[in-house]
This record gives C-alpha cells, sequence and structure tokens, in this order.
C-alpha cells in the first residue's frame, strides 16, 4: 500500500460541495481485552458525511454499565493505514493490550466523540455513560469544515481521512485489578484508557 493513494477525497469533495450525496462509513465493532472486561463489547459506530455537515453515531453493547466510556477516532497523522490491534500488539504478553501497545497498529488518539468533537479536546467529562444495561448510543453533528480545519491544525495538516482511521471504545470499572505492566497515558488511570472494542470504518455502497 502506497503511502500517497488518492482515494482519500470523499470527505474534501464533499465539504467542497461537489455536489455528492451522503457518503457512509460504517464501522463494526469488535471486542479486545475479553479476559479483562469479562464482556464481548460489541456495536457499529456509523460515520455519515452530507455536504458540510459530519454525523457520527455510536451503538456500544456488552459495556460495563453505568460509567463513561471514551471513543475516538486513532490513527496516524502521517496517513499511514491504522487497523485494529490483534493479540500481537501485547508486546510485554501481559494478556492486556493497553492504550500503548495499541500504538503502533493503531496510531494515537485523533478526534474525540464527545459532546464537542471538534474541540479536539481528549480530556473531558462529555463522552457517554452506559446505561444499567450496559449500553450506550451517541450522536452528534459536526461541520465538516470545521472538524477537518481544527484536525489539520493538530495533525500537521493531515486530512481527516476517515476510512483510514479506527474507532476504539474505552474503560472499565475502577475497581477492575490490573497488572502494573498495563499503561495508561499520563497521569490517567489504565481502566479509563484500556481499550474493549475496535473497529475499521468502511465506506459504503460502491
Ligand atoms: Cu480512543
Amino acid at each position: 500500500m502506497t503511502a500517497c493513494n488518492s482515494s482519500k477525497p470523499a470527505a474534501s469533495a464533499a465539504a467542497a460541495g461537489a455536489g455528492a450525496g451522503p457518503v457512509t462509513y460504517v464501522a463494526d465493532l469488535q471486542p479486545l481485552n475479553t479476559s479483562t472486561t469479562g464482556l464481548q463489547t460489541s456495536g457499529e459506530a456509523r460515520i455519515v458525511v452530507n455536504g458540510d455537515s459530519l454525523t457520527i453515531t455510536t451503538n456500544v453493547k456488552g459495556v460495563a454499565p453505568r460509567m463513561t466510556h471514551l471513543q475516538h477516532f486513532h490513527g496516524f497523522a502521517d496517513n499511514r493505514d491504522a487497523i485494529c490491534p490483534t493479540a500481537a500488539a501485547d508486546t510485554n504478553h501481559d494478556g492486556v493490550i493497553d492504550i500503548h501497545e495499541t500504538e503502533p497498529m493503531v496510531g494515537v488518539t485523533m478526534v474525540p466523540f464527545t459532546s464537542d468533537p471538534v474541540s479536539m479536546q481528549i480530556v473531558t467529562n462529555t463522552y457517554p455513560t452506559a446505561g444499567a444495561d450496559g449500553s450506550f448510543t451517541y450522536s452528534k453533528t459536526v461541520s465538516l469544515a470545521a472538524l477537518d480545519s481544527a484536525f489539520k491544525k493538530t495533525f500537521n495538516g493531515s486530512d481527516l481521512d476517515i476510512a483510514g482511521r479506527v474507532v476504539m471504545i474505552h474503560g472499565i470499572p475502577d475497581s477492575t485489578k490490573l497488572k502494573s505492566s498495563v499503561s495508561s497515558l499520563g497521569d490517567i488511570p489504565a481502566q479509563v484508557t484500556i481499550p474493549i472494542a475496535c473497529g475499521k470504518p468502511v465506506k459504503q455502497g460502491n
């Protein structure tokens, strides 16, 4: 796969008002770290681009109830193609794929699915909270141009490139014991950042 493929203008074309209809990407979320979560987290993330409107919707089930779950696009600023982590990502063999161990396959945390994705603010309390049944839904519509501009500012001019990213869902109860080998970001507890599901957005239709 070349670094410079040209299959990404879907978002740019829509941004430019090229008259294309809505473009939909669907990420089928598959569970991660199931022996730690004791759950089979699953669901779907759907991204619909229609003119300047970009709507992110997630429907996730099989998560720890009554707690907030972080969710983001992850990827590479150099637009290398991100893939969901496999078991091989657990390079220290402690049985947990922690957030740092995802980075070689998944890249870094990029766009937060919160009340304000355009802020690009990763640390915030506006991620969705699961209900008592261990599921949540989230939906937010933003301006594609605004998000693209914020994204470029944060990632050295990179394109949003939805199909080149992955969606990850995070979080287990803070009462869950983790080995000290499970790392996290800054002083955020590993229980908050541990990935529990991942999916690759696939452009629908032709
Ligand atoms: Cu994330």
